[in-house]
């Protein structure tokens, strides 16, 4: 990893994005795919419903989720220790991995992801949890970047709602005013991960190239926090209108 954690820190308070390049080396990107391949070919379908999205195709893979419980590969990858010491100072606390998912916005019918803030979906108080989005494939200007506004972490929690979009069903009630080319896109090699807070705006469009842009998630919180009910309630709601969610 290529990071120098006093300035990482200050950087991620500042900005509630970061980007930490070479997190993972080409060996270990080469092993993720690897198991998310199998996975996908030979799990999947005996899973739970909650263990997937699926594109509008109902067929092409759009999410994982909760990899960390349906496969243990993945498990001991977000329990890695380095991994954990170095999201430790952003939690402000002992960090719990909480989440490991994807996003694989696939060649041509990969879809986006409307401007939201994470802590709608996972609704905690204090706000101390963040997400590691790992490239595993390129992500280029042109399949689907995620864009973040910078600094909009310390602004809270903007009013939301349902979005009718499968996978990220709860969105804010306005998009951000900020033009995009103000916005920080996230462009990565293979390996580069950026790591946003869970209350940091962000979106990403859909992927109409001919290239994947496969990313993995990795979900932390720190031990301290706790389940805020109001943001429970509307999430609720918006997973009950977008079912599933
Ligand atoms: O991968 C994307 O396009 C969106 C990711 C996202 O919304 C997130 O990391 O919270």
């Amino acid at each position: 990893m290529k990071t120098n954690p006093n300035q990482l820190l200050a950087d991620y308070e500042r900005d509630g994005v970061v980007c930490v390049r070479e997190f993972l080396s080409a060996d270990e990107v080469a092993a993720v795919r690897a198991e998310l391949d199998r996975y996908i070919r030979d799990d999947l379908a005996s899973q739970p419903v909650d263990a997937r999205t699926f594109e509008k195709d109902d067929k092409t893979v759009r999410n994982l989720w909760r990899l960390e419980k349906y496969n243990a590969w993945f498990h001991r990858l977000g329990e890695r220790e380095d991994i954990k010491a170095l999201v430790a100072p952003l939690v402000r606390g002992e960090p719990l991995l909480v989440g490991v998912e994807t996003f694989n916005k696939p060649a041509r019918v990969g879809s986006g992801v409307p401007y939201h803030q994470d802590n709608a979906y996972f609704c905690q108080t204090p706000p101390d949890m963040l997400t590691v989005w790992i490239a595993i494939d390129a992500v280029t200007e042109a399949n689907g970047p995620v864009f973040f506004v910078r600094g909009s972490h310390k602004e809270g929690m903007l009013p939301t709602k349902p979005s009718g979009v499968r996978g990220n069903s709860i969105g804010m009630a306005e998009p951000s005013k900020v033009p995009l080319d103000e916005q920080y896109c996230g462009l990565l090699a293979p390996g580069d991960a950026t790591i946003h807070h869970c209350e940091t705006v962000h979106h990403s469009a859909p992927n109409t190239t001919d290239f994947s842009r496969l990313g993995l998630l990795l979900v932390y919180r720190g031990t301290h926090t706790q389940t805020d009910s109001k943001l429970k309630q509307a999430y609720s709601a918006a997973v009950t209108a977008t079912s599933p969610a």
